[in-house]
């Protein structure tokens, strides 16, 4: 079991509108202050959707490639940005996020419904995203919504290679209506059906945040956390930002006895390449 928790913030999605959620960070000023202060409370990751003028979500290259360069100068996070996007994005600009040039990225292992709508992500593109991060030196995130994705990934892994960086980390999404559900009896089937020496962080929607947390923890796994998922801290209690998130997933990583991984050791552990301005001209 790892000794520290790896705490990756999710702080916007593509589902939410700015304007049923005050906090929710929607432009890149509002990102670059979300992310900082979630480094300082102990995040590592942050997983990123950006918002147009009007706060919609896009995958606009020009705001992602803005995004990631901000995020760079101001942290020392893993930017991952997503490479799903919202359930309506053509596959060619999932693909074009690529070209921004993140750290890393996320692909998801297959399609899932997703409440009303369905989040397609069929084999072909699946393998392709796979191969484009490898040729382009980006560390991918297998996301897995339902048990399926992962006999996937052994697949995907099998016929297609590892990911660059060598090392595979999947991120349980739990709670989606449609998906695997946020239980200790999901998590634990699916933490069974990892590839070897794989590691997993976990994140449960809406009201399934808290318990699988504390299921992720127990089980030896990493956290995410933030407003793309949960939007409720308590009953009848609505989000204040997320950093108020990643502090709490913070402090039950302490009771845990595994506290937030300082993010050199999270970025050395995923493999990840570093792009940071001044580290790669090997300024210390
Ligand atoms: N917005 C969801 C349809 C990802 O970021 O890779 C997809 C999603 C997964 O959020
Ligand atoms: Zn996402």
């Amino acid at each position: 079991m790892s000794a520290t928790t790896m705490i990756t913030v999710a702080p916007t999605g593509a589902e939410t509108a700015k304007t049923d959620a005050a906090s929710l960070p929607v432009t890149l000023d509002e990102l670059v202050r979300t992310a900082g202060a979630c480094s300082e409370l102990g995040a590592s990751v942050v997983h990123v959707h950006i918002r147009d003028d009007d706060a919609r979500p896009t995958l606009d290259l020009g705001r992602m490639r803005e995004t990631v360069a901000a995020l760079r100068d101001s942290t020392d996070l893993v930017v991952q940005l997503s490479s799903g996007g919202a359930v309506t994005d053509p596959e060619e600009n999932r693909l074009r996020v690529l070209e921004a040039d993140p750290d890393a990225a996320s692909l998801t292992m297959g399609t899932v419904n997703f409440g009303s709508d369905v989040f397609l992500n069929r084999w072909d593109f699946v393998v392709e995203l796979h191969r484009r991060m490898r040729e382009r030196e980006i560390v991918p995130e297998y996301e897995i919504f339902d048990l399926g994705h992962l006999a996937a990934l052994h697949r995907l892994l099998d016929k297609h290679g590892p990911p660059y960086g060598g090392h595979v980390h999947c991120d349980l999404v739990m709670g989606v209506p449609g998906g695997m559900p946020g239980t200790v009896q999901a998590l634990t089937a699916a933490v069974q059906l990892l590839p070897p020496g794989a590691t997993f962080s976990a994140t449960g929607v809406g009201r399934t945040t808290i318990p699988v947390m504390l299921a992720a923890l127990s089980a030896g796994g990493h956290l995410r956390v933030g407003m793309e998922d949960t939007l409720t801290y308590g009953p009848g209690e609505p989000v204040r930002d997320n950093a108020q998130l990643v502090a709490r997933a913070a402090g039950l990583a302490r009771i845990a006895q595994r506290p937030p991984a300082p993010v050199e050791e999270v970025r050395a552990l995923l493999g990840i390449r570093d792009r940071r301005p001044a580290r790669a001209a090997g300024v210390p």
